[in-house]
C-alpha cells in the first residue's frame, strides 16, 4: 500500500496532483456516436420540440427500466416540478433535508411547503418510522429519495403512503440504472425522477425524465412539459417549457451504449478505495447490498473524528490542498439553507441523524476520469493524514490564525 511522506497543508510540498480531481467529471460516452446522431440532427433540421432522438431516447429509457412512461426533461428539478404538479401535490409535503436542495426547491417553487423529515443514518434516505410522525392534515404527499443510488425503504413509505392516503414519489436523481429488491428503479411509487446533469455518471449535458406506469399521470406531465399544448393552437393546460432538445438525447443515446461500462468502471473505483481505506478506524465507505444493481455513481465516506483524529472538514483541507476536491454533499441539509432555515429555524431539533450524517460524509472523485493509481494516491493522503493528525490539526490552527481563507469555509 502506497504511503505519502509529506502533506501540502503541512509540510508545504507541492499538492499530489497538478490537476484539480474532481467529483462530478462528467463521463464520456462514444464520441463518434454522439457526432453521428448530432449530424442526423443538423440533417433533418429538426433541434427540439419532440423530434426523433428524443422519442427514441424516451423509448430506450422506458425499456431499460421497465415503465410504461418515459417523459424526458430539460432537467431534473424541472421534472420535479413537473411530477409533483400533474400528481396534485399541495399543502405539504414530507420530504428529507439530506438531498440536493433541488428537493426542496421542487416543492417551495409552486407553493408547496416542504415538511424536512429526518434519514435512517444507517441508509442515509428517509425513515419511515419518523414520515408517519411528520404527517398533518394538510400533508398530501411524500417523496423519497434513492441517496447515493441506495433504494429508500420503498416497501415501507409505499405502506404508510397507501394508509395515510397521501401520494408517493421518488427524487430518483442517483439512482438511474440501480434496482431495489430485484425491480430497477422507476417503476416506485406514483411516478419516479432521473437526472441526466452533465455530472450524473449517465449524462445528457442538462437532462431529466419522469418515469411511471400511470398513463394518466404520463399524458399530464406531457402537456405540462409543453405548455399545455395538445395541438396547433390548442392549449388545454396549465404548462411550461419543460422539454429536452434533440441535441441531449443524441448525447443520451449514445451514451447508453456506454452504460455498463461507466458502472463497470465505477464499481471497479469503489473497490479500489474500499481496499484502498480498508482498516482505517473511523473511516468507513459505504456500502451496497451485493443482491441489487448500483452505479456506484458516488463515492461516499463516512469520517467519525473521534474515532480517527480528524474531523471530516479538516481531512476536506487536507485533500484540497493536494488538489482532491472531494465534496460535502449534502452539508448542512435543506433546513440549513434559505430560505428554508429561515421559515423553520428549529427544523433541526427533529433532524439529528441528518445534522450527524452531513457533518460526517465526504464524497471523494470517481468516473471513467479517475483510475485506481490515482486512487490509490488519494487513500494514501487519507492514510499519512490520519497518521499524523495532531501535525494536521496544528498546521490547520496556524492557518486559521494566520487568517488564511481556506476555499472551503466558504463552500456549501
Ligand atoms: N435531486 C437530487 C437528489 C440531486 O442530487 C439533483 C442534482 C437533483 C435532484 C436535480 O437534478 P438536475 O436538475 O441538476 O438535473 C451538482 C449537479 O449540478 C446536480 O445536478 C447534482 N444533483 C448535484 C449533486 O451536483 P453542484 O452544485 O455540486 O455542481 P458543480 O457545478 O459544483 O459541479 C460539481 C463538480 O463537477 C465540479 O467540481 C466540477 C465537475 N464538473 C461539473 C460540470 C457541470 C465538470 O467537471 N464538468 C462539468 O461540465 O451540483
Amino acid at each position: 500500500m502506497r504511503v505519502r511522506p509529506t502533506l501540502a497543508i503541512v509540510d508545504g510540498s507541492e499538492p499530489a496532483f497538478s490537476f484539480p480531481l474532481h467529483v462530478g467529471r462528467p463521463n464520456p460516452g462514444k464520441r463518434q456516436r454522439f457526432f453521428e446522431l448530432a449530424n442526423g440532427m443538423f440533417d433533418r433540421n429538426w433541434l427540439t420540440n419532440s423530434g426523433p432522438l428524443v422519442e427514441e431516447f424516451e423509448r430506450r429509457i422506458s425499456a431499460y427500466v421497465g415503465v410504461k412512461h418515459c417523459v424526458s426533461t430539460c432537467n431534473a428539478t424541472v421534472a420535479l416540478e413537473l411530477a409533483t404538479r400533474a400528481a396534485d401535490l399541495h399543502g405539504e409535503v414530507i420530504v428529507p433535508s439530506f438531498t440536493f436542495i433541488a428537493t426542496a426547491h421542487a416543492l417551495q417553487w409552486q407553493g408547496i411547503t416542504p415538511v424536512f423529515c429526518d434519514i435512517d443514518p444507517a441508509t442515509h434516505c428517509l425513515d419511515p418510522q419518523r414520515v408517519e410522525e411528520m404527517i398533518t392534515p394538510r400533508t398530501t404527499g411524500i417523496i423519497g429519495v434513492h441517496l447515493w443510488g441506495r433504494s429508500c425503504d420503498v416497501e415501507a413509505l409505499t405502506e404508510i403512503s397507501r394508509r395515510r392516503n397521501l401520494t408517493l414519489v421518488f427524487d430518483a436523481a442517483h439512482a438511474f440504472g440501480c434496482s431495489c429488491k430485484g425491480k430497477m428503479v422507476g417503476g416506485f411509487g406514483l411516478a419516479e425522477v432521473f437526472s441526466f446533469h452533465a455530472t450524473k455518471f449517465f449524462n445528457t449535458f442538462e437532462g431529466g425524465a419522469v418515469v411511471t406506469n400511470d398513463d394518466a399521470l404520463a399524458e399530464r406531465v406531457r402537456l405540462m412539459r409543453n405548455f399545455g399544448f395538445a395541438g396547433y393552437d390548442k392549449v388545454i393546460y396549465i404548462g411550461t417549457n419543460g422539454k429536452m432538445p434533440e441535441v441531449s438525447a443524441a448525447m443520451g443515446l449514445s451514451g447508453m451504449e456506454s452504460l455498463e461500462e461507466f458502472i463497470a468502471v465505477n464499481r471497479r473505483n469503489y473497490d479500489a478505495y474500499r481496499s484502498g481505506l480498508a482498516g482505517l478506524p473511523g473511516v468507513e465507505i459505504i456500502s451496497y447490498d451485493e443482491e441489487d444493481k448500483y452505479n456506484f455513481h458516488y463515492v461516499v465516506v463516512e469520517v467519525d473524528g473521534n474515532e480517527c483524529g480528524l474531523e471530516r472538514d479538516s481531512l476536506l483541507k487536507v485533500l484540497h490542498a493536494e488538489n482532491v476536491l472531494a465534496r460535502r454533499y449534502f452539508w448542512p441539509g435543506c433546513h440549513r439553507m434559505e430560505p428554508y432555515r429561515s421559515y423553520f429555524p428549529h427544523a433541526g431539533l427533529l433532524l439529528p441523524a441528518t445534522e450527524r450524517v452531513s457533518s460526517r460524509v465526504l464524497i471523494l472523485p470517481t468516473g471513467m476520469t479517475v483510475d485506481p493509481g490515482e486512487i490509490d494516491i488519494v487513500c494514501a493522503i487519507i492514510r499519512t493524514a490520519l497518521a499524523q493528525a495532531g501535525r494536521v490539526r496544528g498546521a490547520l490552527v496556524r492557518s486559521e490564525q494566520a487568517s488564511v481563507p481556506l476555499e472551503v469555509e466558504n463552500a456549501g
